[in-house]
């Protein structure tokens, strides 16, 4: 805050010190990050890095937001073990309003991970017996193929475990990677890993991890009650909700952030999208340091907006020169005002008479509550596409939605996943049925199935196609893989249909 504090004293000077304002000169906290660089840095550094050794093992210690895990201090590459449990779990989206998150770790965002630049991390990606999809996750800082995608593919019940080098420094986000992408990130499947550089990042007095997400419900935005994912607003980019850490209100009120006057704040930000970039805004605040795009090269100075990419970070950084309360927004403000995305920081203490040369005004939260519902979409008009004219453009057709739809849980080449996914591949399950098929698709499934003289006791959601589609899909996955190559017609679906069984609601 160099530029401030000389301003300041000159402003005292030409006032003819009529302020008394109070030395200048605190001792750690108002350092800036880049004066205090030099201690933690140690005389190996010229060695590269992979020849430096690996000593040792640790298992990560993992934080919930905003919380971040403590600095590294360590002066050498070691082992860091991983420990990540996927959940999928209804919690609180707004005041009344509930959904169900897909999580890395229990919460939105997922767990943030802190290791050292050279670091061999050893992933182990559990996913809990009563998730109902396939997850993964695709880490943004690792070097290889899908960033850990297919290495780490993990079905409800199992566990997966890979490895990386942590070969670039840098604040990365990760997210799951099982299609249907989209859904699985759109459902909350994102957070951060930080990869502090080899000679550590500057003290600061305090970290916060803030990540912000945009969610799709079939509701209005505060619409009350359990709202399933709509997949046709997210296809829109038409968020119901843009929020920090995981809900409205996550940060505010009795959960806002706080800090003294006085400290210097470093705040990890992250965007899981899926959709839509941030401007990531502390109303009342001057980023004394960006890292853009979360890369620790040169950080850019006396930033007031930030832009925070969708499957992206930036780490900011600034000093608290006086008291009140900052609020955190997206800058695309209809989001802050009418969608959740407000977070606050609430600073207190200093030195009275100095937090009045800094500002003098009287600060008002209460025009910063958010000023309720969203406006009204009108309702679509039904222009869907003509239906299929035979059975070649059906199977066409059916394969797009497999692949989008089916293939997570199913597998691309239909052989499903053992004691979790019945294969659709020569089942005769499948084949034997047409009206126990399309049900299968229209209703959703549970209970003990057998196919194949395998047992399968688990629940197939239903998942809200149109006739056409199931018809198409069925029809493609009946054209596949030596089954019998019946075709499905739109008819027969929607006689199936209106046939009411009673099936789970996956809730999407
Ligand atoms: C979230 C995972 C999931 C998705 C997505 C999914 N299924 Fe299933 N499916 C299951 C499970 C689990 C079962 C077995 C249910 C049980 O144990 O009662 C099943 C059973 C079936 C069956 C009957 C058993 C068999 O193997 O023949 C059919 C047919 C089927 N699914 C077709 C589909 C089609 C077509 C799609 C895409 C439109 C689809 N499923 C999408 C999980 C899924
Ligand atoms: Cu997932």
């Amino acid at each position: 805050m160099k530029n401030k504090k000389q301003i300041l004293a000159a402003f005292a000077v030409s006032a003819g010190a009529a302020f008394l304002i109070p030395s200048c000169n605190e001792s750690g906290a108002q350092a800036t990050a880049d004066e205090k660089k030099t201690e933690t840095s140690d005389g190996d550094l010229a060695t590269p890095l992979l020849a430096q050794p690996i000593k040792g093992e640790e298992v990560a210690v993992l934080t919930d937001a905003p919380n971040v895990p403590p600095p590294i201090t360590r002066k050498h590459r070691t082992k860091v073990v991983v420990n990540l449990e996927v959940t999928e779990v209804v919690k609180t989206m707004a005041d009344g309003v509930d959904y169900t998150f897909w999580t890395f770790g229990g919460s939105v965002p997922g767990k943030f991970i802190r290791v050292r630049e050279g670091d061999f991390v050893e992933f182990h990606l559990a996913n809990h017996p009563s998730s109902k999809m396939p997850h993964n996750i695709d880490l943004h800082a690792v070097t290889g193929p899908g960033g850990g995608a297919a290495a780490s593919f993990t079905a409800p019940g199992h566990k997966s475990e890979f490895s990386f080098t942590a070969l670039n420094p840098g604040l990365y986000v990760y997210h799951c990677a099982t299609a249907p992408v989209g859904m699985h990130v759109a459902n909350g499947m994102y957070g951060l890993i930080l990869v502090e550089p080899q000679e550590g990042l500057p003290k600061v007095d305090k970290e916060f991890y803030v990540m912000q997400g945009d969610f799709y419900t079939k509701g209005k935005y505060g619409e009350a009650g359990l709202q399933p994912f709509s997949m046709e607003k997210a296809i829109r980019e038409d968020a119901d909700y843009v929020v920090f850490n995981g809900s409205v209100g996550a940060m505010t009120g009795d959960n806002a952030l706080t800090a003294d006057v006085g400290d210097s704040v470093r705040m990890f930000v992250g965007n899981g999208g899926p959709n839509l970039v941030s401007s990531f805004h502390v109303i009342g605040e001057i980023f004394d340091r960006v890292y853009t795009e979360g890369g620790l090269g040169e950080p850019n100075k006396n930033v007031q907006t930030t832009l925070v990419p969708a499957g992206g970070s930036a780490i900011v950084e600034f000093n608290l020169e006086t008291e009140g309360t900052f609020i955190l927004v997206d800058h695309s403000i209809f989001r802050a005002f009418n969608k959740g995305a407000i977070g606050m920081l609430k600073a207190g203490g200093g030195d009275k008479d100095r937090n009045k040369v800094v500002y003098s005004g009287k600060t008002d939260d209460s025009v910063y509550q958010p000023e309720g519902g969203a406006i009204h979409t009108m309702p679509e008009a039904g222009k869907a596409r003509p239906a299929a004219k035979n059975k070649e453009e059906r199977i066409a057709r059916g394969k797009g939605k497999y692949m989008a739809v089916c293939s997570a849980c199913h597998q691309p080449n239909g052989v499903g996943v053992p004691a979790a996914f019945p294969p659709l591949a020569k089942a005769d399950y499948l084949n034997n049925s047409k009206e126990k098929s399309i049900s299968a698709v229209v209703h959703g499934l549970a209970g003990e199935v057998v196919v194949n003289g395998q047992k399968y006791n688990s629940i197939m959601p239903k998942l809200g196609l149109s006739d056409e589609d199931v018809a198409n899909v069925l029809t493609y996955v009946y054209s596949q893989w030596g089954n019998n190559g019946s075709e499905v017609t739109p008819d027969e679906v929607k006689a199936v249909r209106a046939k009411n069984v009673a099936a789970p609601d996956g809730g999407h």
